[in-house]
């Protein structure tokens, strides 16, 4: 396939400055008339042909300035449309196209979902609808009138602000006409036509403009659309508050479809959503559902302004909307939420996604410099990784001056097209710094590596630091990384070490060389160094304390991520090293016990969630990223059961109590808020680990648990625990769980997922059968991540069953998605990114799943993207 390169950038040669969209909604058979007003941009280049962007379209009709083009003087196909000279002063063309949505399974464009019509354009599908310049850096005005059956869909939205609505004379159809008076990209553009129930608040922006915020849903689920709602009321709030942004259209319309490629659209005034991400009831919500209601609508929200108001130049800039916006609704969630416990929560996310992508063979830069399938770069690095940028950015130049940038940012660059350099520019306008070298962060691939030493000098009383740091793959004239390291020394007995180094500013130290040393004066004691406090940067550190010196961190750092932290790197080492055959830390365990009692005593009840992520150990997939090469999957799990039955077995007493404690009293009405989830998280958690070390008692505490459950995190949590223990009692609560929730496609889906998750030879037979159940669908995003999706990402071991029958059933399921919805297809492809660091018997037979997909014949451009690059 052909690659587009960043350094090929040129302005479009022509602009479109309105767009008159009149959209015909018919199942099989829409019409749409597009009016662009075109004229020759001043930047491009004169003279050039006119080249529009097609995918898959049916011209029906075309007139330049009211008159028939004459047929020797443009070409059309199904993907472009040329004007073989476009005039050389504005003019007018209108095009007609016909469109089959429900004959749309790539979801991309217009097309059905259980009978809405609703559109996806991010990436590229505005050009599944109309011949267009379909690239993000043609900003136009847009009136859209949508016209459909009235029966079929009584409710008809658009992009903006209503105009002008009615029946069409003599027919059984109307039409309403939206008009979005800022000028935007095509990716942006949205309509949705259907029936559907709506509740709405009004909200007055710090602007005094009074906002009409609605959300539509299916039919009969409305009474599952009030969190969501909420939800985007305080992040209008916050918003203002956190970075002086108000809204800027009159209505603000969020719609949940059961049919979406991603979790959320952020077009403009017209949010589309999975209703995966909206809709939310105590009896179908977990608290992690809520948590991401929450955050994605926060997201899709704040890019208003990161995104729209402020778009990007070309798809290599996708991280200055992605990354920045992700930083924004972490913060957004840090402020609902608890912050610390936030923190981990992100960490987490990033050390399971980004960096197995960014040390395996789909590694890539935070700004891509190419691609052949820009789909296939909405990652875990471009999001993830690109927040960080920002957060390391503004640790850099601290909150103040950080605030001063976005606002400068947001200034200089409303309206139009940017790019990463512009983003940086406007923070070294505020502070008279060169950012030049930071920018190093978007260039580069891989994980940086820091190697931390400490040596004490009891008789001058210092304490020295030496730092290194490598990155992988990086060559030696490779240009260090400037590197925000938070950090401080604790006391082995407690107090804070209150020392002092000219060189760490507001307890940040910047690392901007290959190596550096940093010496601490007046150092009574031998201290623990607490390093990258809130993980100050996404880096793999790597520093030679032992247990003991980490479980100083997890009793007295007053930085609560690095007490996690200290929790993680002591399971880790306990897990890796018998996993590599090391002596046995039977000692090593103990102590680690005997700290998290201490640690649960003290403070279980004072943070119950902070607890709680405390007592979850690391999943198999950050011990496989530690150990690094030669992964055996089922030598990691057993080393992980082993400890989870050990802990389970030395706290036992502590967690049935804390059960007791945490326990809501009978009738206490639900909150999905962070402290009663945070309750219900440690006692899960607890749950978790006393089944893990006694399966009768187990059995018995989750049959309970669901017997009594008043709320879906309750009922999953004992049907997660059951999920683990073979027998009976789990095939009757899964049975149980089916017919309760029969009707409840977004439950089913945690019911397909906690199979697919099941650690048993049996599980990839489970699958196949649950393949055929009524309620999945191949055509059904949410379902095919579920199922298989779940299987391939959190089952280690039996995807990477040594007999390679995992990798024939996702390469299966990959090809038999490909031909309707290679997107998704490409995404489920992803999870065979890590097969070279597995042992050479799994590798073998990864990569011949790999290579049997490769060698399929019609591949879409996706998949053959993910395949290529899997096997360079
Ligand atoms: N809708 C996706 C997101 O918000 C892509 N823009 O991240
Ligand atoms: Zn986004």
């Amino acid at each position: 396939p052909p690659t587009v390169r960043l350094e090929d950038y040129r302005p479009s040669d022509h602009l479109i400055d309105r767009v008159e969209l009149d959209v015909r909604l018919d199942p099989h058979d829409t019409r749409v008339s597009a009016t662009l007003a075109l004229r020759p941009n001043p930047a491009g280049r004169a003279h050039a042909p006119l080249v529009l962007d097609g995918d898959d379209l049916t011209l029906l009709g075309l007139e330049l300035d009211g008159q028939a083009l004459a047929p020797d003087t443009f070409r059309a196909d199904a993907s472009s449309l040329t004007l073989h000279a476009g005039p050389q002063r504005p003019f007018t063309l209108r095009i007609e196209t016909r469109l089959d949505p429900t004959a749309n399974t790539r979801l991309m464009g217009l097309y059905r979902s259980n009978g809405v019509y609703c559109t996806q354009c991010e990436a590229d599908g505005f050009r599944r609808i109309t011949y267009f310049l379909d690239r993000p850096d043609v900003l136009s005005v847009y009136t859209t009138r949508i016209e459909a059956e009235r029966a079929a869909a009584p409710v008809l939205l658009g992009n903006g602000n209503p105009v002008e609505a009615g029946a069409v004379a003599g027919t059984d159809r109307h039409y309403a006409v939206w008009h979005d008076p800022l000028p935007k990209p095509a990716y942006l553009f949205a309509l949705v036509g259907g029936r559907l129930d709506r509740v709405a608040k009004g909200f007055t922006t710090m602007e005094g403009r009074a906002v009409e915020i609605a959300v539509y849903v299916e039919p009969g689920k409305d009474d599952r659309a009030a969190y969501a709602l909420d939800a985007v009321e305080r992040s209008m709030a916050w918003d203002e508050r956190a970075f002086g942004r108000a809204y800027d259209l009159d209505v603000f319309n969020v719609v949940a479809v059961s049919d979406f490629n991603m979790g959320a659209m952020e077009n403009k005034g017209l949010n589309i959503f999975n209703d995966k991400f909206v809709l939310a009831s105590p009896d179908t919500a977990t608290d992690t559902d809520y948590a991401a209601i929450e955050a994605i609508i926060a997201h899709e929200y704040f890019h208003n302004w990161s995104g729209n108001r402020v778009t990007c130049r070309d798809w290599f800039q996708l991280c200055l909307k992605e990354g920045l916006t992700v930083f924004r609704d972490q913060e957004f969630s840090s402020d609902m939420r608890s912050r610390a416990v936030h923190r981990i929560a992100e960490v987490r996310n990033l050390r399971a996604r980004q960096f197995p992508e960014d040390a395996g063979p789909l590694a890539h830069p935070v700004r891509p410099k190419r691609y052949a399938e820009i789909n296939n770069f909405y990652t875990a690095t471009v999001y993830e990784k690109g927040a960080e940028i920002v957060r390391m950015l503004r640790t850099l130049i601290g909150e103040t001056a950080f605030r001063a940038g976005m606002d400068r940012y947001f200034a200089d660059n409303d309206g139009t097209a940017a790019t990463v350099e512009d983003f940086l520019k406007a923070f070294e306008a505020v502070t008279g710094r060169d950012l030049a070298r930071f920018a190093e962060w978007y260039e580069r691939p891989g994980t940086p590596r820091v190697a931390v030493s400490g040596s004490y000098d009891a008789a001058a009383k210092t304490y020295r630091l030496a730092f290194r740091q490598t990155r992988p793959g990086a060559g030696a004239d490779a240009p260090p990384l400037v590197i925000p390291i938070r950090l401080g020394l604790v006391g082995t007995d407690g107090p804070l070490i209150d020392a002092a180094s000219g060189r760490v500013e507001d307890g940040v130290f910047v690392l901007d060389s290959a190596e550096d040393t940093l010496i601490f004066e007046n150092v009574a004691a031998e201290p623990v160094p607490s390093l990258f406090r809130g993980f100050s940067a996404p880096v793999r550190v790597e520093s030679a304390l032992d247990a003991a010196a980490r479980l100083t961190l997890l009793r007295h750092d007053p930085d609560s991520f690095n007490r996690w932290e200290a929790a993680q790197r002591v399971a880790l080492g306990l897990m890796t090293a018998q996993v590599r055959g090391d002596a046995p830390e039977e000692a090593g365990a103990d102590d680690f016990v005997a700290a998290l009692g201490v640690f649960l005593d003290g403070e279980a009840l004072r943070d119950p969630a902070f607890a709680a992520q405390i007592l979850a150990l690391p999943s198999e997939g950050d011990v496989a990223d530690e150990i690094g090469t030669e992964i055996d999957p089922d030598a990691i799990a057993s080393a992980r059961r082993d400890l989870r039955r050990r802990l389970g077995a030395g706290l036992r007493a502590r967690l049935l109590t804390l059960r007791e404690e945490l326990a809501e009293p009978a009738g206490t009405p639900f909150s999905p808020d962070a402290s009663a989830a945070g309750r219900r998280a440690l006692r899960n958690a607890a749950l978790d680990l006393i089944a893990a070390a006694d399966a009768e008692t187990g059995t018995a505490l989750a049959q309970a648990q669901i017997a009594a459950a008043t709320n879906m995190t309750d009922r999953l949590a004992g049907l997660a625990a059951l999920a683990l223990l073979p027998g009976e009692a789990r095939e009757a609560a899964l049975t149980a769980f089916a017919e309760r929730y029969a009707d409840e496609p977004l439950v089913l889906d945690k019911w397909f997922a906690i199979q697919a998750m099941i650690p048993e030879d049996g599980t990839v037979a489970r699958i196949r059968r649950l393949q055929g159940h009524p309620a999945f669908a191949m055509t059904n995003p949410n379902r095919v991540r579920s199922l298989v999706g779940s299987f391939s990402l959190a089952n280690p071991t039996q995807f990477n069953r040594a007999d390679g029958a995992g990798y024939a059933l996702v390469a299966e399921t990959v090809l038999a998605l490909d031909g309707t919805n290679p997107q998704v297809a490409a995404r489920l492809m992803t999870a065979f990114g890590p097969w070279r660091r597995l042992e050479p018997g799994r590798r073998a037979q990864a990569e011949s799943a790999l290579r049997r997909i490769v060698a399929t014949q019609g591949l879409s451009r996706d998949v053959a993207d993910i395949g290529t690059r899997s096997l360079a």
